[in-house]
């Protein structure tokens, strides 16, 4: 059994303290970033989503997970760009960066607990000073706790060198997130992490967003780049941050006569 360890939140104005966690661990915790209004109203949409349009609710084969709900539902912009984060981003990115995939999930409870699925959603990238190909940023829209299902991560250097999971886990031990509904974790994607299930009747509910480098491959082809952000929104800066396209955009946008490909 790995050692379970904390990693202090630093104050969520302080941009340095952010920045120096996410240099010290590839993760930083972001508290309350999404405000209860925010938080009651992403939940009001997946409830009418989940009712109105129950086959949106499958991506690459699991169920209650729905990657394109910024097509219906615009509140989900919000956890897309909120300023914290992106000042945040900036400093971290070390160049221009875009939107790749917003995935939404509702996960029910389970009779067992399940070990955490340790994984790495990409690879790192070593050119990069903070081997950051991938940031992702997991929100939670309900309150997680030790009685919930958690996110989990094992904490690195960003500069630090690439471990096989044994050893990782060995040396950064396991920081289980809890928080309430509107905090976020951003980290490097390529760090390993993974869902920790426990025997529980809750639900918990949560956000991913990733981003990118422009000019990198896609990290998925799952979520539709919605036109009115990437074609007819008034702001050059949100038309470049949405129109970098995965092979699902070009493939539907342009069979519907929607992008030249
Ligand atoms: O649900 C979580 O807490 C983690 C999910 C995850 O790692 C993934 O979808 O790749
Ligand atoms: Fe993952």
């Amino acid at each position: 059994m790995h050692r379970r360890i904390q990693v202090k939140t630093p104050d969520p104005q302080d941009l340095d303290a952010q920045e120096q966690c996410f240099r010290d661990h590839s993760c930083v915790v972001i508290p309350d970033l999404l405000s209860p209004d925010l938080v009651r109203e992403m939940n009001e949409a997946m409830d009418r989503d989940i009712q109105a349009n129950p086959f949106m609710w499958w991506t690459t084969g699991s169920r209650n997970y729905n990657c394109n709900l910024l097509l219906n539902e615009p509140v989900f912009e919000h956890a897309i760009r909120p300023p914290r984060l992106l000042a945040l981003l900036e400093r971290l990115m070390d160049g221009p960066f875009c939107f790749e995939e917003l995935a939404v999930r509702h996960r029910t409870g389970e009779t067992t607990a399940v070990p955490t699925d340790w994984h790495r959603d990409r690879n790192y990238w070593d050119e990069h000073p903070l081997r950051l190909d991938y940031p992702q940023i997991i929100y939670y829209l309900t309150d997680v706790d030790e009685t919930t299902h958690c996110f989990s991560i094992s904490p690195e250097p960003a500069a630090g060198p690439t471990l096989p999971p044994q050893e990782h886990l060995e040396r950064g031990g396991i920081l289980d997130f809890h928080g309430t509904a509107g905090s976020g974790i951003l980290f490097n994607a390529a760090t390993l992490h993974g869902v920790t299930l426990r025997e529980t009747n809750k639900v918990r509910r949560t956000i991913q967003v990733y981003f990118g480098h422009p000019d990198r491959a896609p990290v998925s082809d799952v979520t539709l780049m919605p036109p009115r952000l990437w074609r007819d929104h008034h702001d050059p800066e949100i038309r470049r941050f949405y129109g970098k396209f995965n092979r699902y955009s070009r493939v539907v946008l342009g069979g519907l006569g929607i992008l030249d490909t």
